[in-house]
């Protein structure tokens, strides 16, 4: 889907994740620098949760959080964009589920569903991951996942169980 003809702006929601270094410097360095993407803005972040690592336990715990980004960029270079941030922050990619100075994942981009390659939105593991659900809800309890037709807040209870791991860390503007 073109985004570019009219300069449609879409809604995007972007999950961030860090376990590595000054982890809340690295939240706010890249969600400044989400709000220098070409024709983007960030328009909300949710509270920051400290949550325990998901997958591979034997890692330091993760702060994770939601932005509401607004964006003419299409979702494939809306991608690159965010893998230049984490690149330029220093991530470098070695083993899967390691420790991270900052991971940007794509959790929705409006209502597409989108299965290529390199891109999959709604992010597929959403809907088993409080440390998504918890900062979504923040944001969009009442949006509908347009791939399990279920509202985010019905997604989060489904997983109650898991929420114990997540931890409101502060709720500052930012
Ligand atoms: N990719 C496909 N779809 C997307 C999308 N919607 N957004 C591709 C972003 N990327 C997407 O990701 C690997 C590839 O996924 C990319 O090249 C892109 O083309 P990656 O970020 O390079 O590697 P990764 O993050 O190590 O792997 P992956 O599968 O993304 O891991 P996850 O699923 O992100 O899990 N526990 C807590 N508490 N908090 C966390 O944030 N994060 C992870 C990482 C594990 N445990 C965690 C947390
Ligand atoms: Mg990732």
């Amino acid at each position: 889907m073109k985004q570019t003809a009219e300069n449609k702006r879409t809604r995007s929601y972007i999950g961030l994740g860090s376990n590595l270094g000054n982890r809340l410097g690295n939240i706010r360095f890249a969600l400044a620098a989400m709000g220098q993407m070409p024709g983007s803005s960030v328009l909300r972040m949710s509270a920051v949760y400290e949550t325990e690592p998901f997958g591979n336990a034997d890692q330091p715990k993760f702060l994770n959080a939601a932005v509401e980004l607004e964006t003419s960029l299409e979702p494939a270079v809306l991608l690159k964009s965010l893998q230049r941030i984490e690149h330029h922050m220093g991530r470098v990619r070695q083993v899967k589920w390691e420790p991270r100075v900052i991971d940007l994942d794509i959790l929705y981009f409006g209502n597409l569903v989108i299965d290529t390659p390199d891109l999959k939105v709604p992010h597929p593991e959403l809907s088993l991951r409080g440390f998504v659900l918890v900062p979504l809800c923040d944001l969009i309890p009442d949006f509908e996942d347009p791939a399990s037709r279920q509202k985010v807040k019905v997604l989060l209870k489904k997983i109650l169980r898991t929420k114990g791991d997540v931890k409101k860390m502060e709720t500052a503007n930012f």
